[in-house]
């Protein structure tokens, strides 16, 4: 009986044929390995930083858009800049620059990641020098850097979607105790005018204050509201890839961000990674809109940490 079944089990090897009663097997998708540089991140955090602050209308503001959308003119199919222009609060015109990279321009399933470029005009949680703006490594530069490793990484090994970065501009000129419309002055521009007519992605992933050491990603209610089957994959892959001390169980902030005016003007369900811990004065810690926001406030472990978790999030679709 049992030397029967190993023949027969021979005779099936020799014959290639398929029997009626297989399953049609499932092409599988090529396998990669999760990759991100956190030392790389950290360098095109540096390298934001070092231009000096990214306020709009500033010196610092036009070099490192050229630095921008040269470094996704590197590591992307395309790139190019929207210019825009909107009124910022107080009435002054305010010239906006969105930086956009795309791989698989051609691609329908398409994923958008996204984090806001521009620093802060002053920082005004600041008791000494409020006028003066912060180096604004955390607001700002955080996410963008960790967007650029993730776009080398991609090129290195491709997704399978298409993806999309848009470094938003004029994120950060808003007014505290105004209207929620005083931010986002870029992401509104682009919600309303994106650079592609049409523009679908099946859901969007921003980065805002990706850096801080021990950082908490609770869980921003915009998101959960407008994106919540997209907030529970994000936050299961950070878990598998054993950065759940990041991506905490727990509810954040109902916090105006640029995913807010994606979700309601161009209905693309997009969630919001932000360190947020409600056991401080902010919720965003310390740095926020202070002079202590310069380099020393970023970590390389954080930055791996949401790096690796939106590669793998990319490469999974
Ligand atoms: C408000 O404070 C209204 N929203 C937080 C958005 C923000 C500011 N992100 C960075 N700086
Ligand atoms: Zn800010």
């Amino acid at each position: 009986m049992f030397i029967g079944l190993v023949l027969v089990g021979l005779a099936g090897c020799k014959d290639n044929k398929k029997k009626p009663d297989d399953k049609p097997v499932k092409p599988s998708k090529p396998t990669f390995t999760v990759q991100f540089n956190g030392d790389s991140a950290y360098q095109f955090v540096q390298d934001q930083v070092d231009f000096g602050p990214r306020v709009p209308g500033s010196m610092s503001h036009g070099i490192c858009a050229n630095y921008l959308e040269n470094k996704l003119k590197q590591y992307c199919d395309t790139a190019m800049v929207q210019f825009g222009s909107a009124t910022d609060y107080k009435g002054n015109p305010v010239e906006i620059k969105n930086i956009i990279g795309s791989i698989h321009p051609e691609k329908t399933k398409r994923i958008l990641l996204c984090a806001h470029w521009d620093t802060r005009p002053q920082a005004d949680e600041d008791k000494k020098n409020p006028t003066e703006p912060a180096d604004g490594a955390n607001d700002g530069a955080s996410g963008v850097g960790v967007l650029l490793e993730v776009a080398r990484q991609l090129q290195i090994q491709k997704p399978d979607a298409g993806v999309d970065i848009v470094l938003f501009d004029a994120e950060d000129m808003g007014d505290r105790q105004g209207s929620p419309n005083s931010w986002c002055l870029g992401s509104q521009y682009w919600s309303k005018k994106p650079h592609k007519q049409n523009y679908v992605a099946r859901f969007g992933i921003l980065l805002d204050m990706v850096g801080p050491k021990d950082a908490v990603f609770a869980i921003e209610m915009n998101s959960w509201q407008y994106a919540q089957p997209y907030v529970k994959q994000v936050w299961r892959t950070a878990s598998e890839l054993g950065h759940g001390k990041h991506f905490v169980n727990y509810q954040g902030g109902s916090l105006v961000d640029d995913h807010v005016f994606i979700n309601r003007i161009l209905g693309i369900p997009t969630l919001d990674i932000i360190h947020y811990n409600v056991s401080d004065n902010s919720g965003f810690g310390d740095f926020w809109h202070t002079h202590k926001d310069n380099m020393s406030s970023i970590d390389k472990e954080t930055l791996s940490a949401v790096g690796e978790t939106v590669f793998k999030v990319v490469m999974d679709l």
